[in-house]
């Protein structure tokens, strides 16, 4: 690198340089490491091979040996989608167009909410990326491909060693015509915590920079503060401001008073005042029935004629089609679907299933069926691949107990994996009743991540310590509560609905300081120069504004995964087996590291165990014997 250095100098290759040449040009040893990706790669394949994945398995199930196929897609440029129309005519007339659609349009979640919810948020870009021109190409009158956000940024580097800013890249190269939708939990970010207002802003900046275009925002309390920072946050950015209300109770069930009709509508007012583009009711535990479906979206459709409006549910009780056709019929104009073969239970209803639905109908979607077949052909093939990760291994059906429980779905689908990881299986039943529970306790709450944590954590704690509600009421004073609980009473993630909890509030805080208002406003902004600095100082030069903008979001996770990506190289060019199960001795097989630079390998051999307690594992790498020494930690 030095040398290259030197011979790309301007100075050097017109020959005027003198003796001061080196001391007046230090910029010559700005020497980047070298880029030995291939070598790196071998030594993550030895590791799996001697010691197993390194991201958490939670369940025995071994990834499928089968591929799957990339259905045919149409040579040249695909058609024209929203996305066009959104980059011609601005946020505001991207809006109009999708009031004035004739017929029911969808966003498609497979690539976020649905195996955030089935496969615990595993699917790699790799996978994406395979399937990202058929979409483009038969999907392009979709309202907008959800791809981002949630717990896709954290999961990404933490389990998949892959950064989110590339998935995002990546895909938006492939498919230019659909607008991308990410979930933003407003003051949140994508995190599960306040950040700086500063932070909020320049995370939608670098987003929309990388080519995000609907920015779903919603709060996990409703407090209209943090979602109005969100928002502004969002359009400041450039990008489409979808305001989400997260759904609650049942509208259609006059005993439940605390989140009525008027209380959507009323926020609603606020968020249509405040601006928004489209307005979204969120069901993240997919309790909208269909007659609450009819009461709420016609009320807000007669109230707001010119606001487009986009439900989002999931179908854990079974009824989520039939929802969102009330919904459609009631004048909504997006719905959330996942590819069939993704949707149904804790995921959204089946993509396949509204439009054949609404087929021929006023409704008439306009994607073509036989579209949708070929793309849940791939995604139950690739699904596979994600076997060790699936719900379905012992989650077997959804459950109408849902409407009692009020657990969102991702939530559900965790909280079933950890019972039954803890032998558990057949008390998920009173895991869900101490979280309807803790749910009373604390006045009723919205659950969306982060609240949802929040009432986990207080179940968890409730079961674990054999409490009932009375006696944490009663004892509130003395029992130690987890730490999230004392936070959430401390106002830390804002007010709910109604205020807080009384007299529970003053028992657990005493004197303990409560914040007043929007948590944000009382965090000094996050300065990102140094924060820069020092990840230069830590990793080297090549640190990105998208970098920083990890770093800031998850500090702890970000390092960890900058350090293994310096240790086992670029994992996110591996095949999803090979990623999580390493390959079979004698098998071979390619790896693309960038456009047209492919790695040939062949698995060779398995040492013995040598003193030190490790193994060689022996590989050729494009025709040349290479071998790796990995400690057995197994
Ligand atoms: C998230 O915040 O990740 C959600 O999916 C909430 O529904
Ligand atoms: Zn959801």
């Amino acid at each position: 690198p030095f040398l290259q250095n030197v011979f790309s100098n301007n100075q050097f290759l017109h020959s005027t340089v003198d003796t001061q040449f080196i001391d007046e040009n230090q910029e010559l040893f700005n020497l980047k490491p070298t880029q030995n990706r291939a070598q790196k790669l071998l030594h993550y394949l030895g590791h799996v091979m001697v010691n197993g994945p390194t991201t958490p398995i939670p369940v025995k199930a071994k990834p499928s040996s089968t591929d799957p196929v990339v259905p045919p897609v149409t040579m040249g440029e695909p058609p024209v989608g929203f996305r066009d129309v959104l980059l011609r005519d601005g946020p505001e007339g991207f809006a109009k167009a999708v009031r004035a659609h004739q017929g029911l349009l969808l966003m498609d979640t497979t690539f976020r909410d649905a195996h955030q919810s089935l496969l615990a948020t595993r699917v790699r870009t790799h996978d994406l990326k395979k399937i990202s021109p058929f979409v483009s190409h038969s999907f392009s009158n979709l309202f907008s491909l959800e791809n981002w956000g949630g717990a896709t940024f954290d999961v990404a580097m933490r389990f998949l060693s892959e950064c989110p800013w590339k998935r995002l890249q990546e895909l938006r190269a492939l498919i230019p015509n659909v607008p991308f939708q990410m979930l933003l939990r407003g003051a949140n970010a994508v995190g599960y915590t306040n950040y700086p207002d500063n932070a909020v802003f320049k995370f939608c900046e670098v987003a929309k920079e990388n080519g995000m275009d609907i920015f779903r925002v919603f709060d996990s309390l409703n407090y209209l503060p943090n979602m109005l920072l969100g928002m502004e946050a969002a359009g400041a950015a450039g990008g489409v401001v979808e305001a989400a209300i997260s759904y609650t109770g049942d509208v259609s069930d006059p005993m439940r008073q605390k989140y009525s009709l008027d209380y959507y509508v009323q926020l609603a007012d606020e968020l249509v005042k405040a601006g928004t583009h489209i307005l979204c009711i969120k069901d993240m535990a997919g309790l909208l029935k269909p007659e609450a479906s009819k009461l709420l979206v016609g009320a807000l459709r007669d109230r707001f004629p010119d606001v487009p409006i986009h439900v989002h549910t999931h179908d854990t009780a079974g009824a989520g089609v039939a929802a969102m056709l009330a919904c459609a019929e009631a004048g909504a104009d997006v719905v959330d679907v996942a590819v069939d073969s993704m949707a149904g239970m804790t995921s959204q209803p089946s993509m396949g299933a509204m439009v054949a639905c609404t087929k021929g109908t006023k409704l008439d979607t306009g994607i073509a069926l036989d579209k949708v077949f070929d793309y849940s052909e791939y995604w139950e093939v690739a699904r596979g691949l994600y076997a060790p990760f699936d719900c379905t291994a012992t989650m077997k059906s959804g459950n109408a107990d849902v409407y009692e429980n009020e657990i969102p779905g991702g939530q559900y689908t965790n909280l079933h994996f950890q019972a039954h990881s803890m032998g558990l299986g057949n008390k998920f039943k009173e895991v869900k009743k101490a979280y309807t529970e803790a749910n009373k306790l604390l006045g009723d709450l919205i659950k969306v991540t982060p609240s949802s944590k929040i009432v986990g954590d207080l179940a968890q704690f409730m079961v674990q310590n054999d409490l009932t509600r009375a006696e944490v009421e009663e004892r509130a004073d003395e029992l130690s509560f987890p730490l999230s609980v004392v936070e959430f009473l401390q106002g830390y993630i804002g007010i709910p609905h109604g205020g807080f909890p009384e007299p529970l509030r003053s028992k657990v805080l005493k004197s303990l300081p409560r914040i007043d208002g929007r948590p944000g406003a009382s965090l000094p902004p996050m300065d990102f120069k140094s924060l820069e600095e020092g990840l230069r100082a830590a990793h080297g030069d090549d640190i990105t504004p998208e970098d920083v903008m990890s770093a800031a979001m998850y500090p702890k996770v970000f390092q960890e995964f900058k350090e293994f990506t310096s240790n086992f190289g670029p994992v996110d060019c591996l095949s999803t087996r090979l990623f999580l199960d390493g390959p079979k001795i004698a098998e071979e097989f390619e790896v693309e590291l960038e456009r047209g630079k492919i790695l040939h390998i062949k698995a060779l051999a398995l040492g013995d165990l040598n003193k030190a307690g490790q193994r060689e594992v022996f590989f050729e790498l494009n025709g040349q014997l290479r071998s790796v020494l990995v400690k057995d930690t197994v």
